[in-house]
């Protein structure tokens, strides 16, 4: 049967937006965070919005911004014109023949056919995903400007304020005794009822993490993210059982297949799930019922996206059954200007999942023009 609602055209388009402040990660150092958004049309007029992003080029991982726009525009928008634009899971069953991985594009593609599916039905995204069980998702922030008292003042800041009271560090920059005394001190400084999470984004050997572990155990931190390198699953493990401090896959787990792997090998407490490296909401979905069912506890992570991407998170995220450990959706507010007309609403804490169609959040086509990387 002949689809009665096809897509158009599928645009992706680069924009660099400024960051408050520096962001200082093991592998980068953030100034600026680029976005790739993507703009589908469909046949009946509706518009979709999707964003794949990720961190300090290729540092975090295989796709870049750049590389993503290149396999959108060569590769998976010719793939997808046409077809219809209604049946998101043949659309996306389509592109694993005309491109192996590449799931951040893939990602936005997704995202965009469920913002414009959402918009056509009168439903937000989390309700053609099964329902939100819950209102707002719960979002740490990265304490990340490589200095302890800045980092110590921005978070009295924050709990003041009530945007947040969970933090996460930043480490691996430097050696582990100097990273030990900044976690340290953070820790003293805010008190046994703030909740402090580090992120060594791969930075530590395994001799390193296990000396650093101990210390960090001994000072009261919460859990400990991606310690050493993604595919040392036998190292993860190994911590995961010598210590009583959680530990957490990042880097380490993408798919349904990573968290299978994980599973059997005890490698991990805790899963950060993000829709880019699932390679989509749909994955998403499916990658935490694998890590939920083999006891693991989940996390809603961030590549630091921004309106869009980490909006289009918060609908799948809000849809789990079990979230233990919250979120880090704070993409937007690193960002010292958008590209939506309304950012999203943080408060108590918590990131609110919208309720309009779709997204639920419209593009400001004069800041997208202002902020798109031109030539
Ligand atoms: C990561 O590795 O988890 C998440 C928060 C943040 O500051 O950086 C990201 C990336
Ligand atoms: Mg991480």
């Amino acid at each position: 049967m002949k689809p009665s609602t096809t897509l158009l055209s599928i645009e992706a388009i680069i924009v660099d937006l400024p960051t408050i402040r520096a962001h200082k990660l093991a592998m980068a150092v953030m100034n600026r965070q680029t976005l790739v958004i993507v703009r589908i049309k469909a046949s009946d007029d509706i518009e979709g919005l999707g964003e794949a992003t990720t961190i300090g080029g290729l540092s975090y991982g295989a796709e870049s911004p750049e590389g993503i726009k290149l396999c959108i525009d060569q590769y998976l928008a010719p793939a997808l014109i046409g077809k219809d634009a209604q049946n998101i899971h043949a659309a996306m069953q389509g592109l694993e023949t005309i491109a192996q991985e590449n799931r951040f594009a893939k990602c936005a593609i997704e995202t965009a056919l469920l913002d414009a599916q959402g918009k056509r039905l009168g439903v937000p995204i989390s309700t053609l995903l099964g329902g939100a069980v819950r209102e707002r998702l719960p979002v740490l922030w990265t304490l990340a400007s490589g200095d302890t008292q800045t980092d110590i003042a921005e978070a009295q800041s924050l709990l003041a304020s009530r945007r947040h009271n969970t933090f996460k560090l930043k480490v691996g920059r430097r050696g582990i005794r100097e990273d030990v005394a900044h976690v340290t001190t953070i820790k003293q400084a805010l008190g046994d009822d703030v909740r402090i999470t580090v992120d060594v984004n791969q930075a530590w050997s395994e001799a390193d993490a296990a000396k650093a572990i101990s210390q960090l155990e001994a000072a009261g931190i919460d859990l400990v993210e991606q310690p050493i390198a993604r595919d040392n699953i036998d190292g993860l493990a190994r911590l995961a059982s010598r210590f009583i401090v959680p530990i957490m896959a990042d880097e380490a787990i993408h798919t349904p297949a990573d968290a299978l792997a994980i599973a059997k090998r005890g490698a991990a407490d805790v899963l950060a799930l993000k829709i880019a490296k699932a390679g989509g909401l749909y994955n998403t979905i499916r990658t935490a019922a694998v890590g939920d069912a083999a006891g693991m506890a989940l996390y809603a992570g961030t590549m630091l996206e921004g309106s869009i991407g980490s909006i289009a998170a918060a609908h799948v995220f809000s849809t789990l059954p079990r979230l233990g450990w919250g979120s880090e959706l704070f993409g937007p507010l690193l960002l010292k200007d958008d590209i939506v007309v309304e950012r999203p609403e943080y408060a108590d804490f918590s990131l609110k999942v919208p309720t309009g169609p779709g997204l639920g959040i419209a593009l400001d086509e004069d800041k997208l023009m202002h902020y798109r990387r031109k030539g």
